[in-house]
């Protein structure tokens, strides 16, 4: 079955590589369900639409998720990302009988009286754009093709567009369509709208809701164009535009809808302000509406696609890795910031962790530095939290959260939620997972030295990274004649309130030096601004001086026998534990050894030291240490973050061991489209896909900055014909052509 082509579709490059742009299932598969529903999330950096059907489907789980609407509900520990009014419902009736999907298709089985004869849905990353068509055939036996087509407007952000085509291809079917907007919707029975008011006018409907806790309203609008005569409803939760027609044998009729959504973040009354742009933007044609969203990602592909030719696997999964951070990127909001689960699922309650900065950041300060900006001011808007974090534990300074979501405090939950026994366990993040603070600095740093922007850091990047300095100045302990970090839990989470984490301890030295340079541009570029910052922050010569004294004593746990960094003081006393014995498997290693065994083991959750090394390099150490260090630790990773396998094939590619390097990218790549932690259906894991650019870019490319910009150190996989991307560097854009010439 041949998935029908949108008027607006984004220029062919290569027909015979169309394939490589796209994210197919067919035949349906109802056990994936969740699983595609993440997969085929369409956005558009305002809001993402994870792809549930347009139709009603037992099991379902269709989610809008808007940046920056969250609400902590009643009894609620922490608040989450809010789901939107569901904009999707088409109920389609043929001659009666509800199109519907809900019984196998592969078996040919009679959904609700009718029949699903055929199946396919793609994902066109290209165009940003969730094609489905199935052929039908009614109680009546009349046979029907439907095609449904959705995307989430890059032109417009408020503007949501679905077109609903039905082809009579067996005799003259009666159709009747209701297209709605719905706010009968929650995040997992968790209700959170209130004062729920709905509209109807003309061929538009509209509703409004408010979050039952946070200040928050929204409100959405939709209009359909059809050949058919539309009748709007409103009922007490839901709206409903109504149209019927009888289809001549090969006739075929399409419904077009198109909806705009806003919140109270965007405008006073968002009522009035979809309302408003709907019927503007029915003025024009979807054609019209559609060509132009697919207009700018013809734009944002020429920037931000990385071609690699000789592994089309690679490729797909590269792309799908991209698509879902663009679609999650913020373009016009600089008060969000990108949850861990991106816009695509429930997963963390949308909360923002160092995820952003670390994994997904990077791509984005490359290629797409306005949105980077947008993303560092949501950590400058939220200072006054990480304040008050630091002054709850006694010190001054800033430090920020572990989670974050609006309000810029602490959000991390202190319990998980009771497993089948009612077990909890306690979250211990919150209080001690404290490099977020080098993170979001090393972030902002990165972003400067690529970007070249000033303004940035003289008027925000300056004071977050001299803040959650002035924190790290008054935590570090004197003891034994050196300084140490007591109680932190480092990337490995399975080791909690552990002593001199060797990632923190050393980023947070790396950071102190770091402010320190910092001060001195400040003071030779802006001396106003640097005493502004002085003053503000209490930068006096004594704290100055202690900062030294850390950065020359800082503790880094270190074996000189073996030539290694010891994770942190006393990992190798505990169990050493095999990992790669209980391969293959999906899921962590907790499941099968339980969580008191694992914390007192050697096995590690997630690239830690191996961290440290890819973002620091060679600062880490001689070329020997690093290579100790990664055998030392890559075989007691049992990967059971995702954030994992991503920055072992870096780490691996920069180390000379492409064999380990290309298995940890093929891994990473599988996190998502084959869903290897089994949680897919929570939402698209970012962080793993900003580190698989991470690995091609940064590991297998070698891109790296010199006194003359960037360059290219390749390491490519065997079998990688060539790469192809864009970077732009202080507003000037680099083409990177990596050929390999063993191919
Ligand atoms: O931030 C990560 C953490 O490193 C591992 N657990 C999941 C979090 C969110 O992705």
């Amino acid at each position: 079955m041949d998935l029908h082509r949108g008027a607006g579709q984004v220029k062919d490059r290569d027909v015979s590589k169309k394939h490589l742009w796209q994210i197919t299932e067919a035949p349906f598969q109802p056990e994936r369900l969740s699983h595609f529903e993440t997969l085929f999330a369409v956005g558009n950096g305002y809001l993402s639409a994870r792809g549930a059907f347009d139709e009603p489907y037992a099991g379902a789980s269709p989610a809008t998720l808007v940046h920056g609407i969250f609400n902590q509900a009643e009894g609620k520990p922490v608040p989450e990302l809010v789901n939107a009014p569901n904009w999707l419902p088409f109920q389609i009736s043929i001659d009666g009988t509800p199109f519907s999907m809900n019984t196998g298709a592969r078996d040919w089985i009679k959904p609700e009286g009718g029949a699903l004869l055929g199946y396919r849905r793609a994902l066109h990353l290209d165009s940003a754009t969730l094609r489905r068509e199935a052929l039908f055939r009614a109680e009546s036996g009349n046979t029907v093709r439907l095609r449904f087509e959705r995307f989430a407007s890059l032109a417009n952000p408020h503007l949501l567009g679905q077109r609903l085509t039905i082809e009579a291809v067996d005799g003259s079917p009666h159709i009747q369509v209701n297209a709605g907007l719905d706010s009968d919707i929650c995040n997992q029975a968790v209700q959170h709208w209130r004062s729920i008011k709905t509209v109807a006018r003309d061929s538009c409907v509209a509703l409004t809701a408010t979050t039952s806790h946070s200040p928050y309203r929204i409100a959405l609008a939709a209009h359909l164009t059809s050949s058919a005569d539309v009748t709007a409803s409103a009922g007490e939760k839901r709206a409903t535009l109504c149209a019927e027609i009888q289809l001549e044998a090969g006739a075929r009729a399409s419904f077009d809808k198109l909806v705009a959504l806003f919140t109270s973040r965007d405008a006073a009354d968002p009522l009035a302000a979809a309302q408003e742009a709907v019927s503007s933007a029915a003025a024009r044609s979807y054609d019209q509406h559609y060509q132009a969203h697919c207009a700018r990602w013809e734009e944002t592909w020429a920037r931000n696609d990385v071609e690699i030719e000789g592994d089309d696997r690679a490729q797909i999964a590269l792309r799908f890795a991209i698509y879902h951070l663009l679609i999650a990127a913020p373009r016009h909001d600089d008060d969000v910031s990108i949850g861990a689960k991106t816009l695509s699922g429930l997963g963390y309650k949308g909360h923002v962790f160092w995820d952003t900065e670390l994994f997904i950041l990077p791509l984005l300060t490359l290629t797409q530095p306005t949105i980077a900006r947008n993303l560092l001011t949501y950590r400058y808007r939220r200072l006054a939290g990480a304040r008050q974090k630091a002054q709850e534990y006694g010190y001054a300074g800033a430090l920020f959260p572990w989670e974050s979501t609006d309000t810029g405090l602490e959000t991390t939950p202190k319990w998980s939620d009771p497993d089948a026994d009612g077990l909890r366990i306690r979250i211990w993040t919150g209080e001690s997972e404290q490099h977020i603070n080098s993170d979001i600095a090393y972030a902002i740093l990165q972003y400067w030295r690529w970007t070249g922007d000033d303004a940035f850091m003289l008027d925000k990047g300056a004071e977050i990274v001299l803040d959650t300095a002035v924190f790290w100045g008054e935590r570090a302990e004197w003891k034994d004649g050196r300084y140490g970090i007591s109680r932190q839990i480092g990337p490995d989470e399975y080791h909690e309130n552990i002593n001199n984490s060797v990632f923190t301890n050393r980023l947070a030295q790396w950071h102190l030096s770091q402010a320190l340079d910092l001060l001195g541009w400040l003071g030779s570029r802006n001396p106003a601004t640097a005493r502004r910052l002085a003053e503000a922050l209490d930068l006096s010569a004594s704290r100055l001086d202690t900062w030294r004294a850390i950065i020359d004593k800082m503790h880094i746990p270190f074996d000189d026998d073996k030539q290694i960094h010891v994770q942190f003081d006393g990992f190798f006393d505990l169990e050493y534990i095999p990992v790669m014995k209980y391969e293959p498997r999906v899921g962590g290693i907790w499941g099968l050894l339980g969580h008191e065994r694992v914390l007192g083991s050697q096995v590690i959750k997630q690239a830690d030291v191996v961290m440290l090394m890819a973002l620091l390099g060679e600062e880490v150490g001689s070329r020997t240490v690093m290579l100790n260090n990664f055998h030392t630790y890559y075989p007691r990773t049992d990967h059971g973050s995702s954030l994992s396998p991503s920055i072992h094939a870096w780490v691996a590619a920069r180390l000379g061991l492409p064999d380990i390097a290309y298995e940890m990218f093929e891994r990473a790549a599988a996190i998502d489209l084959e869903d290897r932690q089994g949680n897919v259906a929570d939402g698209i894991h970012g962080a793993s896909c900003g580190g698989l650019w991470q690995a091609v870019v940064f590991g297998f490319c070698g891109l790296h900055l010199t006194e003359d910009g960037p360059a290219v150190d390749p390491k490519l996989p065997a079998h990688w014909r060539r790469v192809t991307f864009n970077v732009t560097y202080r507003g000037k854009a680099h083409r990177f052509d990596v050929v390999n010439p063993a191919v």
